[in-house]
């Protein structure tokens, strides 16, 4: 899965209409689109992707924020895609990230940051699969679906 990510729209970004926009960002620099969707994060489910950070000091207030409107989860692809995406969208508080990046350009806090992007190979996989089911991969959709087709008409 080297070159899969997870990005999120986050709901500032979402709430701010900036979806289209952001989107073009990522797409200018070349990743492509494999899955997308928009959902509303309950609890459970903000607090499992962030689950990593449940004893941080800030954890209530981004299960707070994560569930506070919808979100765009998006399954991106290019070559070394984790650290390419992390390198688009700059350090997690926009004062201290990159020019050119998006949380320095949208970004409104080190909280409120509009995007995320996954920061391994492993955890893009499990973020992934965290939104995700196969079917709803691109990749694995018209396979899966001829192979379903065959099993029935073999029947
Ligand atoms: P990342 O999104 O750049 O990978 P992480 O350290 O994994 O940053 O933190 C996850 C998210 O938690 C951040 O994107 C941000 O929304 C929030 N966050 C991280 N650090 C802080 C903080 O010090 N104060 C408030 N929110 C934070
Ligand atoms: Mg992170």
């Amino acid at each position: 899965m080297g070159n899969k990510t997870l990005a999120i729209i986050k709901p500032d970004a979402v709430k701010r209409n900036l979806i289209g926009q952001i989107i073009k960002e990522i797409t200018d620099a070349g990743f492509k689109i494999k899955a997308m969707k928009m959902v509303r994060l309950t609890k459970d489910s903000a607090g499992g992707f962030y689950e990593i950070h449940k004893e941080r000091p800030f954890f209530n207030n981004l299960i707070e924020f994560m569930t506070s409107g919808p979100c765009v989860p998006i399954v991106l692809e290019k070559d070394n895609a984790v650290p390419a995406f992390r390198k688009l969208i700059g350090a997690t508080d926009p004062a201290e990230a990159d020019e050119g990046t998006i949380r320095k350009f949208y970004a409104h806090s080190k909280s409120e940051n509009v995007i995320h992007g996954s920061d391994s190979n492993k955890n893009a996989a499990i973020e992934i699969a965290h939104f995700f089911s196969r079917m709803e991969l691109l990749e694995n959709y018209q396979e899966e679906t001829l192979n379903r087709y065959r099993i029935l008409s073999e029947r």
